[in-house]
C-alpha cells in the first residue's frame, strides 16, 4: 500500500532545508506522463550543495526538493505509451524531463532542450520517499546492479562518462582529473581506466590519495601542498609534455586557472565542475593557438549515455565508492562535502 505521507528534504527558503512529513501524490492523482517512484537511495551531488547555498546564477523554484541521483522502484504509473511499468527499477537524473521532439532532443542533446526541467530546480528531486517523476527521462537500472551503487551513476557517473567521450582521449593516453577524490572524480578515474586511459589525479589529503591510487591513478598531486601544479602535471606524463586532456571535476575556480597551461599541445580541457558565478577559465591566447589547445564543456549526458554508464558498472568495470548513511545524514554530507573531507560519494538511504 502507498502511504498518505512521506519524509522529504524540503527547502522553503535559501537558509537551507528541513526533513519534513509531506503528502504522497496518490496513484489516482498522478499527472499524465508521470510515474510514482519509491526512492530507495539517493546520491548527494555537489550541485545540490551549490543550489542550497544559493551560489549559482540559477535558483530553484521554492519550496523545492533537491536530489538527482535517485534509484528506486515504480509503484504507480500514468503513462500508457511508456516502456516502463509498475515494479521496474529506475533512476532519477538531473534532467527530469525533456520534450524529446525539438532539434536538441532529436539530436540526442536533451540537456539543451528548452522544455527541460531539472530535479531540484523546477521538478521535485529524489530526496523524498515517493517522487512523482516524469517518465520521459527515467532511466532503467540494469538487473543485478546494487541500488545504492547505481544511484551516483545517475549524475556523477553519466557526467564523467560523457566528459571522457567529449575529451577525445584514447587508450594509451593520459587524462588529468582535478577533483579526483570526490564523487565525479573518483568515477572518472575508473571510467578512464576502463577506456585504457592513464590518469593523473589532483586532490588533497591522505584518504583521497589512497582512493585515487586504488582506482589506478598513475600520480597524485596534492593541490594544498604542491605549489607548481602545472609542472607537476606535465612531469607526470612520460614525455613531460602533459596529458591529452583534463576533466575538471573540481567545484572551485582555481582548477580552471591552470588547466589550459598543463594540457599537451593539441589537447583538450573539458569543463565540468561548476564553481559559483564569476569563475573564469584562463587561457593564454597566443599559446592556445600555437599549441592548438581546445576548451570544451560537458553537461551531464543523454539517455543513452546514462544507460551506458550504468551498464559499465553493472558489468563490474567501475565500482561506485559510496558512503551510505541514513536520510538524516543529508546535512552532514553537505558539511563534509563543503569541507572537502568526503572521499567518494555520499548516498542517503531514504528508509533508514
Ligand atoms: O554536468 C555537469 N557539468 C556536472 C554534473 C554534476 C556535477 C557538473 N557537476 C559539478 C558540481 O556542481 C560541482 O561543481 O561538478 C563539481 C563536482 O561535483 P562533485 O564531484 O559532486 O563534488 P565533490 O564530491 O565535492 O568533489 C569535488 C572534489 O574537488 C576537490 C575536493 O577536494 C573534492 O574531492 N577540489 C577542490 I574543493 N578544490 C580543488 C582544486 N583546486 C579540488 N581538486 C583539485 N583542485
Ligand atoms: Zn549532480
Amino acid at each position: 500500500p502507498i502511504p498518505k505521507t512521506q519524509r522529504a528534504a524540503v527547502s522553503d527558503d535559501p537558509s537551507g532545508f528541513k526533513i519534513k512529513e509531506i503528502p504522497v501524490v496518490q496513484p489516482d492523482q498522478l499527472e499524465p506522463g508521470r510515474a510514482l517512484v519509491k526512492v530507495l537511495y539517493s546520491g548527494v551531488c555537489h550541485t545540490d550543495l551549490h543550489v542550497i547555498k544559493n551560489e549559482w546564477p540559477v535558483h530553484p523554484e521554492r519550496p523545492c526538493i533537491a536530489g538527482h541521483e535517485g534509484s528506486g522502484i515504480i509503484v504507480a504509473i500514468n503513462d500508457a505509451t511508456s516502456q516502463f511499468k509498475v515494479g521496474d527499477r529506475v533512476g532519477i537524473k538531473w534532467i527530469a524531463t525533456s520534450c524529446n521532439e525539438c532539434d536538441f532532443c532529436l539530436a540526442g542533446n536533451e540537456p539543451l532542450c528548452l522544455q527541460a526541467k531539472c530535479s531540484g530546480i523546477n521538478a521535485q528531486g529524489s530526496f523524498m520517499q515517493y517522487c512523482p517523476a516524469y517518465t520521459s527521462q527515467l532511466t532503467r537500472i540494469p538487473d543485478g546492479l546494487d541500488m545504492a551503487e547505481a544511484a551516483p551513476i545517475l549524475c556523477a557517473g553519466v557526467t564523467v562518462w560523457k566528459a571522457l567521450k567529449n575529451s577525445k582521449a584514447r587508450a594509451g593516453q593520459y587524462v588529468c582529473i582535478p577533483g579526483a577524490g570526490g564523487g565525479l572524480g573518483s568515477l572518472a578515474l575508473q571510467y578512464a581506466r576502463y577506456m585504457g586511459i592513464s590518469t593523473i589525479a589532483i586532490d588533497s589529503g591522505a584518504e583521497k590519495k589512497a582512493l585515487c591510487e586504488k582506482y589506478g591513478a598513475s600520480a597524485f598531486i596534492d593541490f594544498k601542498e604542491v605549489t607548481d601544479i602545472v609542472s607537476a602535471v606535465k612531469a607526470a606524463t612520460p614525455d613531460g609534455l602533459g596529458p591529452q586532456a583534463a576533466i575538471i571535476t573540481s567545484p572551485k575556480p582555481e582548477a580552471y586557472l591552470i588547466a589550459m597551461e598543463y594540457i599537451r599541445p593539441g589537447g583538450t580541457v573539458v569543463a565540468v565542475g561548476l564553481p559559483p558565478a564569476g569563475a573564469y577559465v584562463k587561457a593564454d591566447v597566443f599559446f592556445t593557438v600555437l599549441h592548438n589547445k581546445n576548451l570544451v564543456s560537458s553537461y551531464v549526458g543523454n539517455r543513452l549515455d546514462a544507460n551506458e554508464a550504468l551498464d559499465i558498472v553493472a558489468k563490474g568495470h567501475v565500482t561506485c565508492p559510496i558512503v551510505v548513511e541514513p536520510f538524516d545524514s543529508l546535512d552532514s554530507f553537505y558539511t563534509r562535502m563543503a569541507q572537502g573531507t568526503l572521499a567518494g560519494r555520499g548516498v542517503i538511504d531514504l528508509w533508514n
